[in-house]
């Protein structure tokens, strides 16, 4: 801090005049940029020399919901589309608290000190209300933010989770044609949003805790059943006992799960994203799992069933749009809604009714 008796550098000298500290032509330079929208041609062209700003505006007009953005932002991704796909996809999940943004700091680290460039993603549900879970802890990711080869963006705020997913898939995109080739995609463990991510990466992880003997309770079994990888973070201090023995545990618990299609044996491995311990070896099974699926084609294969899942998908989420966001379908449904209540029609002869009337 200055003391107050040493001269400031900004004190006003008297009788000089102070110079604007932004010159009057570069204010109108910055408003002209402002102003003008770059092509979709522009932004592809760009995003193919690897720009973030460029990334960053066309994901911005894939997350609008305005009609205008969405020709637009197609365009775009169709133009990326053939550079697209030359990455791997990989899926973060566990629950508020495990660690997820710390592990993802020290292993994207890890990542673009090996020369990966790496862009982070989230689908969060929640994030309408939150603002996005990246966002929030951008201090937690403090190193990566500022790693040149990394870029971070915060989840699409959201309608539905199938909105979201949209989203994220057309971004995934956008950033393997900016030239990003390992794409981590984190969501947080409320079950409905794995699904979801799980039908967009190559590989799942679970992040974990040891814990007093409960461990396999707290997670689904779903969940449980999509991990290619659990990691058991915070095996540190204290904690490396327990850490080690819920290893067991679940090494144990995974093998009572049918074999995958992928010829995958899930792993169990232990971590400290605080510490940056085991952090290369997370990396080194991943690396197996790849060699692994990419010989056997499970990899190709796995992505084709992905595509034809969302194509299935969008058609559904834009159906369902259509049809809610109909004038007379919201009317009418808020009629049926109160008469379904109030024991006046069967919901099946209601549903009928709001369907007939849109189809016409
Ligand atoms: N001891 C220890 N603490 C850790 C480790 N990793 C994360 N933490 C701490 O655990 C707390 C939660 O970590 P986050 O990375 O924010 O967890 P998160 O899963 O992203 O949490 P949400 O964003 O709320 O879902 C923080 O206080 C971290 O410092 C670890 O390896 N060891
Ligand atoms: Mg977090």
């Amino acid at each position: 801090m200055n003391s107050s008796h040493k001269k400031s550098a900004l004190k006003e000298n008297d009788g000089i005049e102070q110079p604007d500290s932004i010159s009057a032509s570069s204010v109108e330079q910055i408003q002209k940029f402002r102003r003008k929208q770059p092509t979709a041609e522009e932004l592809i062209a760009n995003i193919l020399k690897g720009d973030k700003t460029a990334l960053s505006r066309a994901i911005t007009l894939v997350e609008s919901t305005s009609e205008k953005h969405l020709e637009k932002a197609n365009d775009i991704i169709k133009g990326c589309l053939p550079y697209a796909n030359q990455s791997i996809r990989i899926g973060i999940t566990g629950v508020p608290g495990v660690g997820k943004s710390t592990f993802i700091e020290a292993f994207g680290k890890y990542l673009t000190s090996i020369g990966k460039k790496v862009a982070v993603l989230a689908v969060d549900p929640s994030s309408s209300i939150s603002h996005g879970s990246i966002l929030g802890d951008k201090t937690r990711m403090e190193e990566l933010v500022k790693d040149e080869n990394a870029y971070i963006r915060p989840s699409a705020s959201g309608e539905s989770l199938g909105g979201v997913a949209r989203k994220t898939r057309e971004t995934i995109i956008l950033c393997e044609a900016c030239g990003f080739d390992t794409i981590l995609i984190e969501t947080v463990g409320v079950g409905q949003s794995e699904t979801a991510v799980h039908s967009m990466v190559d590989f799942f992880l679970l992040l974990n805790l040891a814990g007093a003997g409960d461990e396999l309770q707290g997670i689904k079994r779903g969940i449980m059943e999509m991990a290619d990888l659990i990691v058991i973070n915070k095996a540190d201090g204290d904690n490396v006992k327990r850490a080690r023995l819920a290893k067991t545990e679940y090494n144990r618990a995974l093998h009572l799960f049918p074999i995958k299609n992928s010829g995958w044996s899930p792993k169990v491995t232990t971590c400290s994203a605080l510490h940056n311990e085991g952090i290369a070896e997370v990396w080194e099974t991943i690396t197996e799992y790849f060699n692994l699926t990419k010989e056997n084609h499970y990899f190709e294969q796995k992505r084709k069933e992905q595509n034809q899942y969302w194509l299935i998908e969008t058609i559904n989420e834009q159906l369902k749009q259509h049809f809610y966001n109909h004038p007379e379908v919201q009317k009418l449904l808020e009629e049926n809604k109160k008469a379904v209540q109030n024991n006046e029609i069967s919901p099946f002869a209601a549903a009928q009714l709001l369907l007939n009337m849109y189809h016409k």
